[in-house]
Formats: structure tokens, sequence, C-alpha cells
């Protein structure tokens, strides 16, 4: 599976497109199957059905764990650095890491969970966390992972919505220098939730928490009682693999499903061809495991590729801004994966956190998560990667499962903040507003895929309608993104952001009906409107328009309880940015919010607003420019 020079990516780029069906077998065969497929692809877009080698037979962790067992049960296959550079590192073997897993899954069936059943996963970034989602795949249950940082009534919604059997969390989390509670966050969640039987607590700040009897049990006590042997369940390629929550147009967070085979095949083929990576690499990807940087490139491409995955349980700017350089050079990293937001950030506490330390052992940079702009992109390659790294700009999404554009490290001509070309499998294509394809080169528009690949989207947990309605009905017969796109004169792609009601906000998606749903909450607001602005270090930031029942007395407090309402409802990194109280909102006649001039205003461009004939009161944009912040 492994393409090694930039002719052999056309070449198999080439066959990919005509003959889909042979490119992706011949990949898949290099796998473990307990059985073979009978159909490779089975599709269409409209309804949609996609189904990737069908019939065929596997457990994810038997390619992930079982099978290096033979050459490679001594090497590592985590590397866990923990949150405080003072506490002591974990090297956790291929050999130790099936050991745990084993016994974890034991745990699980103890506990009733059985193929199929839903388990919610909220924890910070120890080896439990990817023990925990292994175990789960070991026994065909599907696991949900619930971003650390999300609110008790975002972890009860997701929940509720996949009807979870059970919750694997942690007593705390340490994130720089603050004790994060979780248990209790789950316990709260917990209240508004009648699926959850049982909840297996991890011990890692012990902080005081409250334990049911009958219901909450601790990890550690658990699996000193049960068996270390735990057969792997056979799962269908088709059957689900695991759902991950994430924000769309719409108020309601869906549940991306991803389901066995094509996932396991995309996300290692991947892994192996954009990082070519080299056996004994040390890769550390910094995304949190609560997305789906963490699942492809932290959990299940490096380890069925038989590889080092370095896990970081703490933040980048904690005790000090050299913390990744620092681990860099600690732990000997061969390749390291994060984002723009992260890279902006260090860039601006200066050189000096750098320059101390020794970043010769890297060879790979990756970026992933929002558009790179260039003078991160620069600051990247020459003051990380000394001018000698490959850097790969890494496009994807939730949905994808597996990188969809990029540079092959080392292989592809590199162009700054492009992400460069599609990989074998990936057939992009440009639209207009109307759905008509843009051919040709130097042209942009609308980001669509046409074709089907192994590591996309199924459904949407329990609403097939919300996944079609979401990704294949804007453009009938196409996958649609959601993001813009330009195509250069060379055929190079560049994704320019998100063209629907979607904000990415240092690299984490937020749906903008969400953010208002959770401000219009809030005691005293009549309603509001959410827009993206440019953001120095988080890319884009949350700016919101809010109209009050009456004019605030004090408006800064005001902000402060808003930004309380939405953390408590949603999570942290919700939290509007800038809040402008404004008397109303510019609304067509027909009722709908010009985002349009929202957006402008929110931009600093009040120039140039456009045509504003169709307001049903023109007269509001004068005031919400004269209050713009
Ligand atoms: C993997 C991941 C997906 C959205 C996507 C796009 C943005 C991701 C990007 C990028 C420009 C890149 N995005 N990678 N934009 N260049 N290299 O981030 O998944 O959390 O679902 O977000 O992120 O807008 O549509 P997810």
């Amino acid at each position: 599976m492994r393409i090694k020079t930039f002719e052999q990516y056309q070449t198999a780029y080439q066959q990919s497109v005509e003959d889909p069906e042979g490119f992706w077998a011949e990949v898949a065969q290099e796998f473990q199957w307990k059985k073979p497929w009978k159909r490779v692809l089975d599709w269409n877009f409209t309804e949609p059905n996609v189904k990737w080698f069908e019939g065929g037979k596997l457990n994810i962790t038997e390619n992930a764990l079982d099978r290096h067992l033979a050459d490679k049960a001594d090497q590592p296959a985590i590397i866990w650095e923990p949150n405080d550079p003072e506490d002591e590192a974990a090297t956790i073997t291929y050999r130790v890491l099936y050991d745990r897993v084993c016994r974890f899954a034991n745990v699980l069936k103890k506990y009733g969970i059985q193929k199929g059943d839903r388990v919610c996963i909220y924890l910070p970034m120890v080896p439990e966390l990817a023990i925990a989602v292994l175990a789960c795949a070991r026994i065909g249950a599907i696991h949900s992972v619930v971003f650390g940082g999300f609110s008790a009534r975002s972890i009860a919604d997701r929940i509720n919505d996949a009807g979870c059997k059970m919750v694997i969390t942690s007593d705390g989390a340490f994130r720089g220098a603050k004790v994060i509670p979780m248990k209790e966050t789950v316990d709260d969640a917990l209240e508004k939730c009648s699926t959850v039987q049982h909840v297996i607590v991890m011990t890692r700040t012990r902080t005081p928490i409250s334990m049911l009897k009958g219901r909450d049990h601790w990890w550690e006590e658990e699996v000193k009682h049960v068996d270390a042997n735990c057969p792997a369940e056979e799962m269908d390629a088709e059957d689900v693999l695991f759902i991950l929550y994430t924000s769309g147009s719409t108020g309601k967070p869906k549940g991306v499903v991803h389901t066995c085979g094509g996932y396991m095949v995309y996300a290692t083929y991947t892994f192996a061809n954009v990082f070519q990576y080299e056996p004994g690499e040390i890769h550390f990807c910094t995304a949190d495991i609560g997305w789906i940087t963490g699942h492809s490139y932290i959990v299940y491409g490096p380890l069925c590729y038989g590889g080092t995955s370095l896990m970081f349980e703490g933040v980048p700017t904690w005790p000090d801004a050299g913390r990744f350089w620092q681990i860099v050079e600690k732990h000997k990293v061969d390749i390291l994966y994060t984002a723009p937001t992260a890279i902006r950030s260090l860039m601006s506490f200066g050189l000096q956190y750098v320059k101390d330390h020794d970043l010769s052992s890297l060879k790979k940079l990756g970026s992933v998560g929002e558009p790179i702009n260039e003078e991160a992109w620069h600051w990247f390659k020459h003051n990380i990667g000394k001018d000698r790294c490959a850097l790969v700009d890494t496009w994807w999404q939730t949905e994808t499962g597996g990188i969809m554009i990029t540079s092959l490290a080392g292989l592809t001509p590199e162009k700054p903040t492009y992400a460069g070309l599609p990989l074998p499998g990936v057939q992009l294509m440009l639209v207009d507003e109307n759905g008509q394809e843009i051919e040709g080169n130097d042209v942009s528009g609308n980001l669509c895929i046409k074709y089907p690949w192994p590591g996309m989207v199924r459904t949407t947990y329990g609403d097939h309608e919300r996944c079609r309605q979401a990704y294949f009905s804007t453009y009938p017969g196409r996958y649609f993104t959601g993001d813009g796109c330009l195509r250069d004169e060379d055929g190079y792609y560049r994704i320019t952001g998100r063209v629907d009601d979607v904000i990415n906000v240092s690299g984490h998606r937020i749906g903008t009906a969400e953010v208002e749903n959770a401000i219009n909450m809030h005691l005293g607001v009549v309603e509001s409107a959410v827009v993206g602005y440019p953001h120095g270090i988080k890319g884009q930031g949350i700016y919101a328009y809010i109209i009050t029942e009456t004019k605030p007395d004090d408006p800064e407090m005001f902000r402060k309880d808003i930004a309380a309402t939405v953390t408590r409802v949603i999570g942290p990194i919700a939290r509007p940015d800038k809040v402008q109280f404004v008397s109303g909102l510019p609304k067509t006649r027909s009722g709908k919010i010009m985002r349009r001039i929202l957006r402008k205003v929110a931009e600093g461009d009040i120039t140039n607003l456009g045509d504003t004939s169709t307001l049903l009161d023109p007269a509001i944009v004068d005031e919400i420019k004269d209050g713009a912040l």
C-alpha cells in the first residue's frame, strides 16, 4: 500500500479513478480478514447507500494489536507523555497494550456490554482512553468519544442520542495548571439519561467524587478480576465501529457513523502514505482523541500500521510555550502533526521557547483542522522543521474518516497554504451555486466529492435522512463538504473555509445555530445571531449579536453571564469572543437573517455591505455598523 515516489502517486491516482474497486481491493488485502468480502463496493449518493467490502469479516483490533504480536510485541505502541513534565512518561508495548485492551474488554462484558451496544467515553488524554476505545472495538461495542471539554448537557445529549448503556470516565483531568472535574460532570449529565446502567471510573487526579453503589465501578479494581484473554468479536465490514458527534448548520450535533472495514483501510492507508511512516518512527499527533484526528491518527491509523504513537495529556503552553519542543526533544519525535491554531499561538510567544530544544529528530510536519495562513506555514517550516522537514497540510473532515487532500511528505512539491492534491481514491469537483461543475484550473467553487472512498460517513446515527440532507441534498448525487475551495493553475487545492453556518474556532467546528440556541436560553435574551470573524490565533472567533428585552445596565457583566450560559450548555469552546447588543437584526421580508451583513460587520469591513434593499428595516444596518466591536 505504500507509495514511495511522486510518480507512483500519479500512477496510483490514475488507477484509483479508472478502477476504484480493484484499487481498494488491493489495499484491503494487506489487512487481516476473518472472511473475505463478497463485493468491494455498492453505492449510490441519493439515499445515500455506501457499502465497502460487504460480507467481509474482521475485527479492527486484530489488525491494530494481534497481528503485531509476532514481530513487534516489545515495540512501543503508545508512548504517553503526562501533563506534568516532572511526572514519568509511560511506554506501552504492543504486548502490554494487547493485554490491557483484552482485560478491559472483559470488564465491559462483565457489565453487560455486547456487540452493537453504545458506550460513551469521556476521558482525558490518558492511555486508558485509547484502551477503552480499542476494548469497545474488541467486543463490537460502538464507542462514542465525547471531548473532555464538553459540558454535562452536551454529554447528556450525546448519550441520549446514541442510547449509551455505559460511560467510561475518570475522577478528574489535569490540564496545564488546572484540575478539571470529569466524574462530577458525568454525574450531572446522567441526571438526564436513563439508558446508562454502569459507569467505569479511572483514577487520575484522585479528586473526591461520588461513587454510586451498583452503578459506578473503579477501573483499577475491575481489571484485576477479569480474564486476560478476550477473543475478538467477528464484525461485518459494514458493522458500526464508532459514532463521533460533530456540528453542522443546524442546532443539533450529528452522530457521524463510521464502519469497521472501510474506516480501517482508509485510516491506515492515509496514515502510511501521507506521513510516509517508516518502522520505528515516533508519530506525535497533538489532537485530542475526542476529535476525529485523534481517532484516525493517534489510535487506529498508527496502530493498524504497527507504528508508535505518542499521546500527550497536557497543553502546548504549560509549564511554558516550549512544551511541544521539549516533548519532541525528549522522545525524539519523527513526525509532528498539529493544528494552525497551536502554531500561531506558539509563534506569538517568540523563538526563545524553541531555541533551547534539540529538534533534530523531526523529519515530517503536518497541519490539520483549519486553513493554515502563510505566516504560520513558514514559521513552522523554518523554525521547527529547520527547512529540512517535509510539511503536509492535510484537509479532511470527521465525515471523511481520513485525510483527503494533502501532499505526501517529501514526495509532493509543497505550496504554502495549499493542501495540495487529492489522495488516491478521492475524486474531487468544484461546483458553482447551481451545482454546475467548474472545470479547468485557476477556478474556485464549493468543494464536492463525486465518488465514494472507504472511510466516508455511512449515516448519522438514528437519523439517516439527516445524513442525506446534510451532505447529499445540496448538490444531488454529490457529497458536499461545506467548504469553499480554489484550484490553482497547477491543479493544487486550497481550502478557503466553510461556506455554511459552521465556524471553525481553533480547529473545532462550532455550529452557529448551536451557539444561538444556547444564548437564547439566557434570561432576558430575545434573539441572537452568531457569525465567525477572523481571529489572529484561533483562526475564527465567535461574534454574537444579541437582542435583549431591556438595555443591559451593565453590558460587561451581561456578556460574562452569557459566556457562563454558553459554557454550561455547550462547553467553554463555544463561548463568544465578542458580544454586540443590538435592537434588531437585518432580516429580509421573509424573515431570514442576512448573515452576509453580520459577517461583514464582524470582519470590520463596513464599506461594502452589498445590496440591503430587500431588508425589512434597512436602518438597523446603520445601528449595527455604529456599534461594531
Ligand atoms: C480533520 C478535521 C473539518 C473542517 C473542514 C474544513 C476544516 C480541516 C483543514 C481545514 C483548511 C485544512 N479543515 N482541515 N481547512 N485546511 N488542512 O479537522 O475534521 O473537525 O470535522 O473539521 O475543518 O473546514 O470542513 P473536523
